[in-house]
Formats: structure tokens, sequence, C-alpha cells
């Protein structure tokens, strides 16, 4: 099989040691397609469930083994560690087997673009919900993760596509729309302010390329609901694929074409 060429791909929000992590689909993905630089933008392994609920797959280790090998032939990779593997900081300006481990990273596009790549938790909103809120909001993930891997199992058996059920979902309640515009918002000002040209991030597992008045927010998105990746095209074109069992641009993905941005100032 003759694999996809990207100059850059990146992924986040992984989950690894989660049950919902949808590590058989990632491993599809890593293994039909090859980059020069390949990000792993947080949240890759989930230390912070692994210390509560230790589980593990084959197949989660199947990733770590790949990204180590992706490292040996030759690609850039850069770890950003997220805040469900926070522990992993203290590693930062650290090299292991070939994974340079960084707080972020600046990523010049073959345009000549400067995005800054980081997990994104930084820009949470600096108002903490009450305890209990968060913990509906946690089961509500659960359930949603749930619900999302039966009707997956079911669209599966029928021979159906996967949906991520989720998008639908937050998309349907004006507080998760909220929520998003505002996280979206406070990256793209920051990186305006910073003089980037856009920001890369995941963390809100909401897979995302928006236009912000000339500063682009580029969210990956994620493997434990959605299946996203941002791919970087060798002329510098971005671009959110959705991967399943067969590659799918998603319906909000869009491709954005180097002319369609004014030039930063
Ligand atoms: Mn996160």
């Amino acid at each position: 099989m003759s694999r996809q060429r990207f100059r850059s791909i990146f992924i986040s929000d992984i989950h690894l040691g989660l049950r919902d992590c949808q590590a058989a689909y990632l491993l599809d993905f890593l293994r039909a397609s090859t980059c020069e630089r390949l990000y792993l933008v947080g949240d890759i392994i989930d230390l912070e469930n692994l210390e509560r609920r230790p589980w593990w797959h084959g197949d989660h280790g199947a990733v770590l083994a790949e990204f180590f090998a992706i490292a040996a032939r030759g690609t850039h990779v850069t770890y950003i560690p997220g805040n469900h593997d926070a522990a992993l900081r203290r590693f930062a300006g650290q090299r292991f087997a070939g994974i340079d481990i960084a707080l972020e990273a600046v990523h010049v596009g073959a345009d000549g673009r400067r995005y800054r790549v980081s997990h994104g938790d930084e820009f949470d909103s600096g108002h903490r919900a009450p305890v209990w809120l968060m913990r509906v909001g946690d089961f509500l993930q659960g359930f949603v993760c749930t619900a999302n891997r039966r009707v997956n199992s079911l669209l599966r058996r029928l021979g159906l596509r996967y949906r991520p059920l989720s998008i639908a979902i937050k998309l349907r309640i004006a507080a998760a729309r909220r929520f998003i515009r505002e996280f979206e918002t406070r990256v793209a000002s920051a990186a305006r302010d910073d003089g980037f040209d856009g920001h890369i991030c995941g963390h809100i597992h909401y897979g995302r390329i928006e236009n912000h008045t000339g500063v682009l927010y580029l969210n990956d998105g994620d493997w434990v609901e959605h299946c996203t990746a941002l791919v970087e095209h060798m002329d510098g074109t971005l671009e959110l694929l959705h991967w399943t069992g067969q590659q799918r641009r998603l319906g909000l993905t869009q491709a954005l074409a180097s002319p369609a941005l004014p030039a930063a100032a």
C-alpha cells in the first residue's frame, strides 16, 4: 500500500489508557501516512485516568511503538504534553528515543506562515465550574462516549460508517457552542497579540479550522470521539481529516488555499 505523504501531521487528545480511545483507527491512519514533521499536541497518554483506573490494551502500546518507529524513520517528532499527561512536562527540552518533549512549539508552514503549537489547556477560562457541575460534566462525557461506542458498533454491524455522535450533540447545546466560541476567541487573540499567523491546538475535542480576521485557529480534534488529524500538505495548505476505516473529509473540514488569507502584517 502506498502511503499518503504530508509535510506535517498534528494529532492530540488520543488518551491512550482510556477505554474510549480509538487506537485502532489511529494505527490505521499512522500506517497509511508519512510526514516530515509529526506533532503530538497533548493528552497522548491519559496518565491522569491511568492513576485512577489502571487499564491498557495492546493497540495502545502499538500506537506508542508506531511513534518511535516514525521517529526512527527520520520524521521530526515533537511531543507537547497536555493536562492529562502533564507529568511529562518536567521533561521539556529533553529527547527520548528521537522524540523531542516541549511545552510548545513554533511551526513554520511551507508557505512561510508561523503557527504557535500548544495543547490549549492554558486557555481554559479562569472561571472554574463548581465541582458538582464538573462531576455532571464528567458523567455526561462518559455517557456520550458509551452511547457513541454502542451506536457505532451497531453501525459497523450494519456495514455503515462511523459517525461521531458528540459533534451533533455539542452543536445542539447552546452552552457548548458558546464554550467552543469563547475558547477559540481567546486562543486566536493571544496568537494575534504575539504576532503569529495562527495557533494549532487540541484540548477541547472539537476539530476545526477557523479564520479569526486573519489569524487562524486550528484545532486537530481528538481520537476518543471524532478521530481527526490536522495535516499540512506540501504546499502549506492545512486540512482537517476524519479517519475511520476509510479517509473521509468531515463536514466541518475546510481546506484552506494559501491565497485565501490576507498576508499577516
Ligand atoms: Mn486536554
